[in-house]
């Protein structure tokens, strides 16, 4: 199954190909019900007269009606906010020393893959920048089956046993009384089982953390999370970790900017994805493994087979093993990225479990909630769920079964199918469990080895730059501030300040109260009636490792700015040779950009030509750009002043610490706006170099500049 990759909406691999039997399209043809017979008025209902009552009789109007009564389906319990891609991947390097999954021994293979990405709290309508965890779901369709790679974009997650789960996501979700507020975790009952859960507090830290208001889907990292296995062909494991690294490099907006692109174009990070891929700048990934001998087991300071901790580089490098690129956008979001079902237990062999209560609860979930999303079990037979290779085995029957199943037999063993379909032998490809030596009690019980909540939220505190510490700060400070309660806010301060004390401190003093020193309730309620609280009680935070640069966005940039967007400010007189020389350096490099007119149409530059508007300044705003760049000539300037508009739109770009280069005249611009006052500024440029405005959006803000920004009014 050698397939090249090919390029966007053309792109094709094996499954692109094999859904192509099942794509539709009325191009050319006559209208028909789903009977297919002909239909001759699609806009009028058979009355008993013209200005008669409709009769029962009409079976277009009862079809199409039914239809569309019908054409909802209960959306993701969690993850319903969501785009998806197709995709491949490729592998670099053999590893049949660690597994024998075929698509990461075979080097020769193209793997086609479906990448789902999604925001967790939130409705499906709900807003792209909702500050949130962001779902990394990648659905590999193997020549042994498919195996889909569940993940988030944070390294950990927020509990440590399953049993919890429904817990916190019905403490995320709006309130139950008003339900308010739609995507969004600021609010009194996410905070009241926050703060009496401290295993939740390290993937909370990760959601007050830019990595919750991401730039693009493009620029997030992927995790596994969960301590998976790999298992070769003479059955020996090694634990793994999975890891996705973006080649655009780990990129956030600011949270004032999030804010208002919620309002601006709520659907951004899609729009982005889409837009991207058609212009054939595929977003790209490089798979990292965590590989760790079965003996290293218990070498840690924490539990491999606890969810709320991540095993940093430092201690077991990724090793780069392949890498994801998505080529083509789906042809329907409903049958593609609405259908498609992800479940962490589709696993293919050379690959297994471990005991990570997470995982284990995970395991269930997953079919269970496709049952009531899909309306049965034959959901793996939706286009986009079918594997490659074909199906055989004696389940039968069920709502909307699409297979037509031969033969008497249904069961086996049997003699009157010929004992078909039959087994095959772990050679053969056939999954055979990885034998696990298990002893012990029956118990309805934790580890204490899981009780470690606060060292890995310190090491990831300390190992933020100066700009990210100060967006959590705030981000702690916004969310905390929403909150009614001050019982609740003072247990979050009390965490807060096991952690650090810089960090609960500057919180406290946003929120306007005291650190207490001590809390009346016991801390961690997350044990049995009958427990010893004392032995469940968290363990101060260590200091096994003092920073893992890892963790941080400030120090992986990169010099992809492929579909990075660029708003270039004009009116009538506009300077089209400094225009067009800015325009083919970054166009060349993939940058897209827009020309923003104060009216739609043409604008007219100072040699007299049309160019086509982009965007009419009233349709568009600041936070939808990474850049602003402002060409001279005197009349283009001069009408520009005169929109009260502009100087929101360069200052609003200021204070989000992006470049902004202003040619020639338009130096009045700079003038005028806040601009003038940040005196050296390394991505504020005045006849701005086109390979400048290229670095400067490769590094993606100047965060330096951010503490100077209060005083910008926007
Ligand atoms: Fe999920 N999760 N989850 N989750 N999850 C779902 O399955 C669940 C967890 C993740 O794009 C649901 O098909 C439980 C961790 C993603 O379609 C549901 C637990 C991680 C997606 C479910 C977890 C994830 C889901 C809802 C704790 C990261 C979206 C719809 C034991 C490693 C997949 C669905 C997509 C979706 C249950 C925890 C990632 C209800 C019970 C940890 C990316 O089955």
């Amino acid at each position: 199954m050698k397939n090249e990759p090919t390029a966007g909406k053309s792109a094709t691999n094996a499954k692109t190909e094999d859904l192509q039997q099942y794509v539709s399209s009325g191009d050319g043809k006559n209208m028909t019900t789903n009977q297919g017979v002909k239909i001759n008025d699609d806009a009028n209902s058979l009355k008993s007269g013209e200005r008669g009552a409709t009769l029962l009789e009409d079976f277009i109007l009862r079809e199409k009606i039914t239809h569309f009564d019908h054409e909802r389906i209960p959306e993701r319990i969690v993850h319903a906010r969501g785009s998806a891609a197709h995709g491949f991947f490729e592998l670099y390097e053999d590893l049949s020393r660690y597994t024998r999954a075929g698509f990461l021994t075979d080097t020769s293979r193209i793997t086609p893959v479906f990448v789902r990405f999604s925001t967790v709290a939130g409705s499906r309508g709900s807003a792209d920048l909702a500050r949130d965890i962001r779902g990394f779901a990648v659905k590999f369709y193997t020549e042994e089956g498919v195996f889909d790679l569940v993940g988030n974009n944070t390294p950990v997650f927020f509990i440590q046993d399953a049993m919890k789960f429904p817990d916190i996501i019905h403490a995320v979700k709006p309130e139950p009384d008003r339900e308010i507020p739609q995507a969004a975790s600021a609010h009194d009952t996410f905070y009241d089982f926050i703060s009496l859960a401290p295993e939740a507090l390290h993937n909370h830290m990760w959601a007050m953390s830019d990595r919750a208001i991401p730039r693009s889907y493009r620029m997030m990292e992927g995790f596994g999370i969960h301590t998976f296995r790999l298992v070769n062909a003479q059955g020996e494991a090694h634990f793994v970790k999975f890891h996705w690294k973006p080649k655009l490099g780990v990129h956030s907006v600011t949270w004032d900017e999030a804010v208002k692109i919620n309002g601006a174009d709520p659907d951004f990070h899609r729009r982005d994805l889409w837009d991207a891929i058609e212009a054939g700048h595929y977003p790209e990934w490089e798979l990292g493994l965590q590989i760790i001998p079965e003996a290293d087991e218990h070498k840690y300071e924490f539990d491999l087979l606890d969810a709320t901790k991540f095993l940093p580089e430092e201690l077991v490098p990724v090793r780069t093993v392949g890498r994801l690129v998505l080529n083509r956008n789906p042809d329907n979001f409903f049958a593609e990225t609405e259908q498609v079902a992800f479940h962490p237990g589709h696993i293919v062999p050379g690959i297994d479990f471990t005991n990570d209560p997470l995982l284990q609860g995970r395991l269930f979930s997953y079919t269970d909630t496709q049952l009531s999303r899909l309306g049965g079990p034959n959901f793996h037979e939706i286009p986009i769920n079918r594997p490659l290779n074909p199906v055989y085995n004696n389940q039968r029957d069920a709502q909307m079964r699409m297979t037509i199943d031969k033969g008497k037999a249904s069961y086996f063993p049997n003699t009157l199918g010929g004992g078909c379909p039959y087994l095959a032998k772990m050679a053969e490809g056939g999954f055979t469990s990885y034998e696990e030596r298990i002893d012990g009690k029956k118990i309805r019980d934790r580890s204490t080895s899981f009780s470690d909540h606060f060292s890995q939220p310190a090491l990831f505190f300390r190992s933020l730059t100066s700009w990210e510490k100060r967006h959590m700060i705030n981000a702690y400070a916004f969310e905390l501030g929403k909150c009614v309660h001050d019982h609740i806010k003072q247990r979050m301060l009390w965490l807060l300040a096991q952690i650090n004390a810089e960090l609960a401190q500057e919180v406290a003093m946003r929120l306007g109260l005291d650190i207490p020193n001590s809390i009346e309730k016991p801390v961690n309620q997350n044990i049995g009636a009958d427990a010893d609280p004392l032995k469940y009680e968290p363990v101060p935070a260590k200091n096994y490792l003092d920073k893992s640069e890892a963790l941080s966005q400030g120090y992986r940039l990169s010099a992809g700015i492929e579909a990075r967007k660029v708003a270039v400010l004009v009116a009538a007189g506009f300077n089209m040779d400094k225009f067009e020389k800015m325009q083919s350096y970054l166009t060349k490099r993939g940058v897209v950009m827009h020309l923003i007119a104060p009216h739609g149409g043409t604008v007219r530059c100072d040699k007299q030509m049309n160019h086509p508007v982009d965007a009419a300044l009233m349709t568009t705003e600041s936070v939808l750009y990474d850049a602003v760049y402002i060409p001279g000539g005197k009349a283009s300037i001069e009408a520009l002043k005169a929109e009260g508009k502009i100087i929101k739109f360069i200052n609003e770009a200021l204070k989000h610490c992006k470049a902004v280069a202003f040619d020639d005249e338009a130096q009045e611009l700079w003038q005028l706006s806040a601009a003038k006052d940040f005196d050296g500024d390394e991505a504020i440029f005045l006849n701005g170099d086109p390979a400048d405005i290229a670095d400067a959006l490769a590094k993606h803000r100047n965060w330096d500049r951010e503490p100077l920004t209060a005083h910008i009014a926007v």
